[in-house]
């Protein structure tokens, strides 16, 4: 159960169907109100990376299919090309701002407890605290999780799924909303195609039967194939300064 979306068995009986019970009306009124003031908080942000040139991504997964890795390799390799900044999103520990700091790229970990992604006002905070430069990339690095973190806007700029070949090649027909709400799918770990059953082009297919305007990327974050593409797409992205 999520302390923080209610995203627990009962709330979720009541996603998206009609509601007739007193209690699952008020489930349906708290989730409203939390993702209103959450839009207007993202709002908010968005507003503040606009007025920075500063471009906002929010990096989602689920949990292991190798966002940090993606990270640690394109902010060594780019360094010297952009300004980047990570905001690291986890339950608990320091381990991937660890792994950022050690890139020598500026990290801010935001730890949600029970939490079961970022919201808005989590990233509020954080960038309160960062002195992000103007023109810069912001990497949000959110929670692992495939569900949760597609209803809360962040305030990104672009929203990008990562999937593993481990993963079976259905996930964007279980998890529609978040392949939905993105822009770029990265199939990362490609490196391991010879070893799992998972079929690219179905991976594909399923990813654009739920999201037709989805851009996706192969690649993989240990042989470094592929990255290339998700460099110039990224540099695609990446506003020129005013
Ligand atoms: N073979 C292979 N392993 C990879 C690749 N990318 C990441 N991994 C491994 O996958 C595991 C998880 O990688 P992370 O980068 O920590 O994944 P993550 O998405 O940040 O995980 P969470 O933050 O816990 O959600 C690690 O053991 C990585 O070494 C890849 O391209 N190929
Ligand atoms: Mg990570």
């Amino acid at each position: 159960m999520c302390a923080t979306c209610g995203c627990g068995p009962e709330s979720h009986h009541h996603h998206g169907h009609d509601h007739h019970h007193a209690s699952g009306k008020k489930i349906v009124e708290v989730e409203k109100d939390i993702l209103h003031e959450n839009n207007l908080l993202a709002q908010r942000n968005r507003g503040f990376f606009e007025g920075r040139n500063i471009l906002a991504l929010n990096l989602v997964s689920s949990p292991g299919s190798g966002k940090t890795s993606l990270l640690e390799r394109t902010l060594t390799d780019m360094k010297g090309e952009l300004s980047f900044a990570v905001i690291e999103g986890d339950q608990q520990t320091t381990n991937d701002a660890d792994r950022i700091h050690a890139t020598g790229t500026k990290v801010t970990q935001i730890n949600t407890g029970k939490g079961c992604h970022l919201d808005a006002h989590m990233v509020l905070h954080a960038v309160q605290g960062m002195k992000l430069e103007a023109d810069s990339v912001l990497f949000i690095e959110n929670v692992g999780n495939l569900v949760c973190p597609a209803m809360f806007d962040l305030g990104e700029q672009e929203r990008v799924v990562v999937i593993s070949v481990t993963e079976g090649e259905d996930k964007p027909l279980k998890y529609p909303d978040m392949f939905h709400s993105s822009t770029l799918c990265i199939i990362n770990k490609i490196d391991l195609l010879p070893y799992v059953r998972f079929d690219v082009e179905k991976a594909k297919q399923y990813a654009r039967q739920v999201n037709p305007s989805l851009e996706i990327i192969e690649l993989s974050c240990t042989s470094g194939e592929g990255m290339q593409l998700w460099y110039e797409w990224l540099k695609s992205k990446v506003l020129q300064p005013a």
